[in-house]
């Protein structure tokens, strides 16, 4: 566990592959077939935030069923929760994100805060095995340390330093919001879906990721405003 906590105040992120079963995850994989069957019913995101930073997906409400719910409050999750927050840590949201072919995140930071210790805490679970096509995760280690980006640049450009990882089924990999992430382009029919369960150590705010920060700038999801630099 000690690894693991310093893999994540070093680099901003820690990756644990088989940290749930395949038949630990099945329950929420059931969930998400529901919806992919269902894709047409569900709401995207703006086009404003689609075209600045290319983030292209939409949201399966399953987020409140028990079979979510289990994962994230599972005992081996709790505790490598508050091995990262300490004991007292507190729930902000739960998501379940997919992107159909041609859906991605650009580089961004969830939250633009960059003091120690305040950020939220995204806890991603993948329930099946996704192949490299339908979009990788890229993260930047370190990347958690200062503001911003270096520079403004394409949202699915390559940056020295990054790290890339396959989501596979049963696969934890916790992300500080404060760490540089993106999702790379899904080239493929097959719809790639991300769960996650953020929390927070106590007294950060629960809407820190409100004002996140994109290459090209920050973005404020709760009025949809794009805010500069
Ligand atoms: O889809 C993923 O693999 C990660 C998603 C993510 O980190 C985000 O929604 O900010």
């Amino acid at each position: 566990m000690d690894d693991v906590v310093q893999a994540f105040e070093k680099d901003g992120y820690c990756l644990i592959e088989g940290f749930f079963t395949p038949e630990e995850v099945a329950g929420a994989d059931a969930h998400v077939d529901h919806w992919l069957q269902r894709w047409d019913e569900l709401k995207g995101e703006s086009t404003e935030y689609r075209q600045r930073f290319g983030v292209h997906l939409k949201a399966l409400p399953i987020a409140r069923e028990p079979e979510f719910t289990a994962l994230f409050d599972h005992p081996k999750m709790v505790e490598i929760t508050k091995a990262i927050l300490g004991e007292d840590f507190e729930p902000v949201t739960g998501f379940a994100f997919a992107t159909p072919r041609d859906g991605g995140q650009g580089w961004h930071k969830d939250s633009c805060d960059p003091e120690p210790g305040r950020f939220t805490l995204n806890r991603l679970v993948y329930s099946r095995d996704y192949r490299p096509e339908q979009g990788q995760l890229y993260v930047l280690p370190g990347s958690h340390r200062y503001y911003g980006f270096e520079e403004d640049g394409p949202n699915d450009e390559d940056l020295p330093g990054q790290v890339v990882i396959q989501p596979r089924a049963g696969m934890l990999v916790l992300v500080s919001s404060h760490c540089a992430h993106r999702v790379g382009i899904n080239q493929t029919d097959d719809i790639r879906v991300v769960l996650n369960s953020r929390v927070n150590r106590r007294g950060v705010p629960t809407d820190l990721c409100d004002l996140c920060t994109f290459r090209s700038g920050r973005w404020r999801h709760s009025t949809q405003t794009f805010l500069g630099k």
